[in-house]
């Protein structure tokens, strides 16, 4: 038995690793060049993630070891990962285990066109915690804590709407719902519509709006649609936190997918894929407890660009400011976190 997770102290870490990769991507805002805004925020986090006093294992990342310099699935990282190499003995007595989920840069294409909603964000659990998830498209449908219990994937979108209404005590066409953009929601976008709600679609970044609709206040009632898999389970740690609720299922059909068929590979190889790594029903609906099991959660976003529940960074001669997201499932506490980073002289003028 290791060291247990102090989730109050780590999730303060954590949100240092976030900050720090906000700050990096939005100095590249609106220069257009997503990859290189995607590069600097994974640096960052990275740089940061080592100072932080855990044994730390990336389940979610950048991609395979092979494709992915840092931040890859698999890596180790922490403080006490370089501890215990020093030591030549594993420092499990005095560090934490901790999976951890990474999406450096969420929507780096609306920080290279200085778009809203682009976010820094993680989330970090006990061992075990968090599932493993591929990286393909995963059909979602996420909600706050008026309508948990009551939605179900497997209902049409009509029905869902009503329980959503229903459970906020309101009528359908005071709903709004989040949808991606793209051509393969054309049927769900007329859905929503034919129900008689109110749709913001949006270019990029599921995982924020997801957030969003858990949080009341912000005019977002529901995220419907497909999107990717890793984002699913960031966004389950999240909705473990606010009381939310998603219900997911991947998708792997290249006919449910805007996507050119030639360049995907076919159903079969997926689910041969898929077995591999464990998932032995691909069809199978999670939980938001499937998606993110951990006990002790904990979940940190910094926004990037400005956004429906975040400021972007602000830059100002003597230094930074960031707003964030941090939250455990253990401490109960929800904390906006208004940071400056001072780097001016002793006569900085900080600004309420
Ligand atoms: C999804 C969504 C993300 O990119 O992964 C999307 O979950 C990619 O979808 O929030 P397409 O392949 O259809 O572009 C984001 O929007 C941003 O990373």
């Amino acid at each position: 038995m290791g060291y247990e997770i102090q989730t109050e102290h780590l999730s303060l870490d954590f949100l240092r690793v976030c900050e720090a990769a906000a700050i990096e991507a939005a100095k590249t805002m609106g220069q257009g060049d997503r990859k290189y805004s995607d590069h600097v925020a994974v640096e960052a986090m990275r740089t940061v993630m080592d100072t932080v006093p855990m044994l730390g294992r990336i389940v979610i990342g950048e991609g395979e070891r092979d494709e992915a310099p840092m931040l890859y699935i698999g890596e180790e990282v922490g403080e006490g990962v370089r501890a215990a190499r020093e030591k030549g003995e594993p420092c499990d007595e005095i560090y934490p285990e901790v999976d951890i989920a990474v999406d450096p840069l969420e929507g780096t294409n609306l920080c290279a066109l200085g778009a809203n909603n682009a976010i820094a964000v993680l989330a970090a659990s006990e061992r075990g915690g968090l599932l493993n998830a591929p990286d393909i498209y995963m059909d979602k449908i996420v909600v706050g804590p008026s309508s948990r219990g009551l939605i179900d994937i497997n209902a049409s979108v009509t029905n869902n709407l009503a329980a959503i209404a229903k459970g906020l005590g309101r009528e359908v066409n005071d709903l709004t719902v989040i949808v991606l953009d793209r051509t393969r929601h054309r049927k769900l976008i007329q859905e929503v519509r034919d129900a008689g709600a109110r749709i913001r679609l949006i270019s990029d970044g599921d995982l924020s709006a997801g957030i969003s609709a858990a949080v009341a206040g912000t005019n977002i009632h529901a995220l419907m649609g497909i999107g990717g898999a890793p984002e699913g389970v960031i966004t389950a740690a999240a909705m473990k936190c606010l009381n939310g609720e998603i219900q997911a299922r991947l998708v792997f059909d290249p006919e449910r997918l805007d996507v050119d068929k030639n360049k995907v590979p076919p159903q079969e190889e997926v689910v041969s894929r898929l077995k591999e790594m464990g998932i032995d029903d691909p069809n199978k609906v999670y939980s938001t407890d499937d998606l993110a099991p951990g006990k002790k959660i904990i979940f940190a976003a910094t926004g990037v660009t400005d956004g429906a529940l975040l400021r972007g960074v602000r830059f100002f001669g003597a230094g930074k400011r960031t707003h964030s997201l941090v939250m455990t499932t253990e401490s109960r506490h929800i904390r906006f976190v208004d940071t400056v980073h001072v780097e001016g002289g002793p006569d900085t003028v900080i600004r309420f």
